[in-house]
């Protein structure tokens, strides 16, 4: 049973097969899309979105050699580029903020056309896409990938409560907050501390708990916290999940971690709502809510769509974009693709998949071009470098239906335990490699380097 983001996409998968339908046995709604020159407001691809998707997936097909100057457009309104992954390590106190961001017209090729603008809407039947200055860009086709959006105002009291800073409420799923995480870990000397994680999807199942973890071991190390019970600070895990992770295995070693360190676990516990230092949450079926009080939370939003995704022809019934699982063409338009968080695909929202999905869209986009048939196949490989104290990762890694799909099994090394060395991947490599190669299109995760 896989929870989560990969609940609700393996109960879309449910209903039709993994594996890629045949392109042919297909009824695409554009069956060809007609072409188009780049000149002006018109380009042979369009993608949505210049967050790791959109980045990795511009500079791969421009490294395919098949494109020329403003050929390809970037369309995003951001200025700035997070490495969101890198935000745990904030809350851990590892890194700044600062360092983990770049302007993103710098991250762009000049080959690249970048329109520094919002979309209002999708219009697929006629290959375009009206920006939020009203202008029309007209695509050959189209790679939707804008990620999701964090819904603060999905908890009552929250958005206050994150922006009182004197208040012990943060989270490491925003810019704004992801510094306050520390402070507040630093400022906590006795009393309890509740660290929650929403049900529905969210980006990285994991990061709820990799940031307990680390203020558990910063506490501990400080004198302030045993397993035994006894200590000036008590733990506890509110998720609404009915386990600590999706994946069945990983997750039987981290209920371990947490019996082993005293945490109380507080399972489909869904936080609805924060007033002074209670937290209220709701039990299955919503009815039934239990009220806890904290000196110190730690609070995981819930998180979906954008509106102008979720409102379009492109989203299936949960709002993401309708793709096929495989191929990652979307379902009822053939000129029409997504990766990354904003698409449908079955498996956990994480950077390292990008590292996996965007060989594949472009791969299947190109052989479109020259309509041969869709040869290339995602398994839905996605990781989670799960830390579980300052020094130690537990390296996740799994694909569809949640089987492990583990990088150093050759090496004899079983990844459900946490090592030193992949502390070292999560904290300075892979920061490393992402802004050096893996946004320049040259990163093929556990594939190493790739041309
Ligand atoms: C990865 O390639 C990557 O990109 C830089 C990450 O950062 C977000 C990761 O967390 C992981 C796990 C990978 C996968 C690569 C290897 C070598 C396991």
């Amino acid at each position: 049973m896989i929870w989560n983001t990969v609940t609700l996409a393996v109960s879309t998968a449910g209903r039709r097969s993994i594996a890629a339908t045949p392109a042919a046995s297909r009824k695409f709604a554009t069956a060809s899309p007609s072409p188009v020159s780049s000149a002006g407001r018109d380009h042979k691809v369009v993608i949505v979105g210049g967050g790791s998707a959109g980045l990795v997936i511009s500079h791969q097909l421009l490294r395919s050699g098949k494109f020329v100057q403003d050929d390809i457009a970037v369309v995003d309104p951001a200025t700035l580029h997070h490495y969101q992954p890198g935000w745990t390590l904030v809350g851990g106190g590892l890194k700044t903020k600062e360092e983990l961001q770049r302007p993103l017209n710098t991250l762009l090729d000049s080959k690249l056309k970048f329109y520094n603008e919002a979309v209002n809407t999708f219009s697929p039947d006629n290959n375009q896409v009206t920006l939020g200055n009203g202008e029309k860009l007209g695509y050959q086709h189209l790679i939707v990938a804008p990620g999701i959006t964090i819904d603060y105002g999905s908890i009552d009291g929250l958005p206050e409560a994150l922006a009182d800073p004197n208040s012990l409420v943060s989270s490491i799923y925003g810019y704004e907050t992801c510094d306050k995480v520390f402070r507040t870990v630093e400022k906590l000397k006795e009393g309890t501390a509740i660290f929650t994680q929403p049900t529905g999807l969210i980006k990285c199942a994991g990061a709820p708990q990799k940031v307990m973890w680390l203020a558990l071991d910063y506490w501990k190390k400080a004198g302030l916290y045993s397993a035994n019970g006894k200590s000036p600070i008590n733990i506890g895990f509110a998720t609404g999940l009915p386990g600590m992770f999706g994946v069945p295995k990983y997750s039987a070693k981290l209920e371990e971690l947490r019996k082993e360190r005293g945490v109380e676990g507080y399972f489909q516990h869904d936080l609805v709502s924060v007033s002074g230092n209670t937290a209220t949450f709701a039990l299955p079926g919503g009815k039934e809510k239990v009220k806890k009080e904290f000196d110190l939370l730690h609070v995981v939003p819930k998180m979906g769509p954008h509106a102008f995704v979720k409102t379009s022809a492109l989203a299936n019934e949960t709002g993401l974009v309708d793709v096929d699982a495989a191929t990652l063409r979307h379902n009822k338009y053939a000129n029409v693709w997504s990766a990354g968080d904003a698409s449908s695909l079955p498996t956990a929202k994480t950077a390292a998949a990008i590292t996996s999905q965007a060989p594949i869209l472009v791969r299947n986009l190109l052989q479109s071009t020259e309509g041969k048939s869709l040869d290339a196949t995602y398994d839905g490989y996605t990781s989670c470098p799960l830390l579980t104290e300052y020094g130690k990762v537990l390296l996740a890694e799994f694909k569809y239906g949640g089987e492990p799909k583990e990088t150093f099994s050759w090496l004899g090394i079983d990844q459900a335990t946490p090592y030193r060395a992949f502390y070292h991947l999560k904290k300075d490599f892979f920061p490393w490699v992402y802004y050096n190669s893996m946004v320049k299109g040259t990163w093929g995760g556990p594939k190493g380097w790739i041309q």
